[in-house]
This record gives C-alpha cells, structure tokens and sequence, in this order.
C-alpha cells in the first residue's frame, strides 16, 4: 500500500512538472515594446514560456485576427481597432478576478479606454503615447535655425519639409496618425470621417511625398539613431529609444522629439485576448504580471513609453518621468486630441486613400 501511494506521488510531481514545462503563452505585440528580461523573469517565477512575435502596424494585426484562428494568446491593438474588433467578436472577455494588479491602474487612463471598450470588459491599457516629430538636433539646425521644429507646417507643407529631403524624411506607415495630424494642420477635424475631408488629408501627404524617403512604422528607430535620417513622424517612446541608441553607440548623432504646438494625437496600446486564445489562464498570468509596478517600470525604462501604473514611477529613472513628451502635463494635455473608431465603410475610405498615398493610385 505505502508503496503504491509512493508510485503514485512520484507519478504526480512527474506529470506536474511535464505539465508546468509545457505551459507557454503566445503573445503578438508591437516590436521595440518590451523588456526583453521581463519575459525571461515570468517565465523564472511561473514556469510559463513565452512565444514572442512582432508587428509594427495595427493594419498588419487586424488582416491577422479577421483571418481566423491565429494561434495567439496575447494581441496589443490600438484602442479605435480594438473597438471595432469587439464589436466584430475577435475578442473573449478577461476573467478580472485573475487580475488582481488592475487595481494598480491609473483611473484617467482606464476611462479614456473604456470610450473604446466600455467597462473595461475586453482590455486593459499596456501604453500610451502621442505622434510627434523626431528629429536630428544639428541638421535641424543648419535647416530651420533655432526654431524649434514643432509645428506640423514643418512636415505637411511641400516647402518647410523639402528642406529636410537631402538628410532623409520617414513617415509613419499608418494612416490614423498621419492623417489625423494633417487633417489638424490644415484646421480641419482630424476624426473626421467625411470623404472629402480624408481625401484632403491624402492630398495634403501626396504633395509632401517627393521629400519623404519611406513610410514605414519602425525601421525610424535605427535610421535616425544611425543618420540615416534626419527627420521622421514617429510615436513618442521609439523616437527616445532612437537617441539613446545614438548615445550609446556615441556617433555623435543627437535626436530629440517634439509635440507640435497645434496638439497631437494620444493613443492608447491595450492587451486583449483573442477569442479563440488556447492558453487562457497563462495569458492572464501575464497580463497580470505586466501590470506588476516594477515590471511596467522596466518596460517603460526600455521602450520611454508611457504606462498605466501610476506606481511604476517610482521606480522609473526621474528624466523619464519629467520628460512631457513622455507623460506629458496638464498644458500639453489640453492640446491634445483623440480619434474615435472607424465604421467600416471609413475604414475602407481611409485604406483606399492610404494606398494612393503610396502608390499614387
Ligand atoms: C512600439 C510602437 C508602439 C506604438 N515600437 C504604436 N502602437
């Protein structure tokens, strides 16, 4: 009998272990988004692996989870897709008694999500960020002079932005952002969802065109870290990882971001799980574990972007947390906007006149 109860403990803790080597979570974020070490911890302290893919466009993301099953647990969409995906069903509501580290949210943040997703059912808040211009500090200078360059007349009119063509422009692949800041440059709406209005937005990137290199979402980082760029409309926290990529390889090359002066778009990046997610107690784990203050301090030391819990900050490096750009105060705050979700008529305005934007057709 006593050996019969041994076999079967040993049985027991064998198939445990087997059970806790197998556990893993498959997670889809944004590249340039995370410490890599914080996986690595979670999976030290849970036993859980982590499969890590990237993306760099909610575009990319969406074609991903209308396309049926993905195979992923954890997906980060921005909060206008991600109201539209509730909507279209792609995600499970989460199980918040598994979330006991919700209560470390900032409740601003919590209720500008829940204008995406009402009550907080599906998501919660992983980053936020504004779109501004990152630039080369001396070939700014010998361009504009002192002049700081924060408006977006810098970028979105053909004779301010063909002085940066020789030292290389990049632009987000990302229509919401690009066209919402022309669309505010040009003192229309930037949410907008008139035909006519994003057809002028389009108009308006179409004649800045010939001086901008490429639209694309993060090969910026590098390029203006190494100079191969010298002007991009970029996110907040990747235009940071640029300068400090610059000052460690200490080549000289010195990047600084600006919110333009006329107000900028805020975004918020949020974890949600896909419906059909297979590993649905290991995606809490780390969603849970995210929200964790140390932790989501140390993704916002790497990424310099902005997170939802307000106790990270103290254990944030103090210039991060001065810096406005990063969180940005009560006075920028106000020139702020943000843009609603798109029906999917717009949706297919906006994709057909991002696509004449870079094909010219
Ligand atoms: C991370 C970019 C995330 C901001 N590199 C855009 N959603």
């Amino acid at each position: 009998m006593k050996k019969c109860l041994q076999i079967a403990a040993a049985t027991l803790a064998l198939t445990t272990t087997a059970f806790a080597q197998g556990r893993s979570v498959n997670v889809y974020n944004w590249s340039d988004y995370i410490d890599p070490g914080v996986l690595d911890d979670f999976t030290r302290e849970t036993g859980i692996r982590v499969v890590y893919d990237t993306y760099d466009s909610n575009e990319t993301l969406e074609t991903k989870l209308l396309a049926g099953k993905t195979g992923y647990d954890i997906v980060v969409p921005s909060a206008t897709f991600l109201q539209r995906q509730i909507q279209i069903g792609v995600y499970q509501k989460l199980d918040k008694s598994k979330l006991p580290n919700l209560a470390n949210l900032n409740a601003d943040i919590t209720g500008r999500l829940a204008v995406y997703d009402p009550g907080n059912l599906y998501s919660v808040n992983y980053m936020w960020f504004t779109t501004g211009i990152a630039f080369n500090v001396a070939k700014a200078k010998a361009r504009i002079g002192d002049k700081s360059p924060d408006s977006w007349d810098l970028v979105y009119k053909p004779e301010n932005l063909r002085k940066f063509a020789d030292c290389g422009v990049y632009f987000l692949d990302s229509p919401e952002d690009i066209f919402s800041t022309a669309l505010r440059s040009i003192g229309v709406n930037p949410d907008s969802k008139n035909p006519a209005d994003i057809r002028k937005a389009a108009d308006t990137i179409i004649r800045v065109k010939p001086s901008v290199k490429k639209f694309h979402s993060s090969e910026y980082i590098n390029a203006l870290a190494s100079g191969d760029i010298c002007l991009a409309v970029g996110w907040a926290g990747d235009s940071f990882q640029a300068r400090n990529r610059a000052q460690e390889a200490r080549n000289g090359v010195e990047i600084d971001y600006v919110i333009p002066k006329e107000g900028t778009l805020i975004s918020l990046d949020n974890l949600a799980i896909p419906k059909d997610a297979e590993r649905v107690a290991e995606a809490h784990a780390l969603i849970d574990y995210l929200l964790r203050p140390e932790v989501a301090a140390r993704n916002s030391k790497v990424t310099n972007f902005a997170n939802p819990v307000d106790a990270s900050k103290k254990f944030l490096p103090p210039e991060i947390v001065a810096n406005k750009s990063i969180y940005p105060d009560d006075a920028v705050m106000k020139r702020i906007f943000t843009v609603s979700a798109k029906d999917q008529a717009t949706q297919k305005v906006i994709t057909r006149e991002w696509t004449r934007v870079k094909t010219g057709r």
